[in-house]
């Protein structure tokens, strides 16, 4: 997202990263029993949670949720499999938030992911890989805004 800065009187157009992002723990990794160690290992990289929700997805919120993929051949399996059982969604904060949560889960194939990320330790494959991270500011406040509402929101 574009923001713009009046510094020193001069207009200053510039792209500051955002503070927040969205990220949700999927069915499996919730069915493993994973969910208290990713969250400590969210909270020890200096992440503060916004909002929490522990819930399971519609077929219509899941088709809703990753409409960007809807002509990708995975498409069908991915919605059925987000909505395989409960979920853990999260509003979180840190500075540059998108960029360094992404780090923090590694790749979306978790044999290519980093030693050490959530998507390593914890994802069985590249479908079920464990958890969700925004991949810009503008989907951040796009997928937050789509599970939480102001009062969900500390
Ligand atoms: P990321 O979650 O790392 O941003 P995306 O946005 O490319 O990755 O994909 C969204 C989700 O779709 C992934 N988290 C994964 O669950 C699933 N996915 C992506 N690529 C594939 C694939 N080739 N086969 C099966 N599922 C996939």
């Amino acid at each position: 997202m574009t923001k713009i800065f009046l510094i020193s009187g001069n207009l200053k157009i510039t792209a500051m990263p955002g503070k927040h992002t969205f990220s949700m723990i999927k069915p499996k990794a919730v069915k493993n029993m994973h969910i208290g160690r990713i969250i400590n290992d969210i909270l020890n990289a200096g992440f503060q949670l916004r909002a929490m929700k522990y819930t399971r997805l519609t077929t219509e919120q899941a088709k809703k949720f990753y409409a960007v993929h809807k002509e990708r051949p995975f498409y069908n399996d991915l919605v059925k499999f987000m909505t395989s059982g409960p979920i853990v969604a999260f509003l979180l904060e840190k500075e540059n938030a998108v960029e360094d949560f992404r780090k923090l889960i590694g790749n979306t194939d978790p044999k290519k992911a980093e030693k050490g990320t959530i998507r390593a330790k914890y994802a069985e494959s590249l479908q079920e890989n464990a958890i969700h991270g925004s991949d810009s500011d503008d989907n951040a406040k796009i997928e937050s805004d789509f599970f939480f509402s102001e009062m969900d929101k500390y």
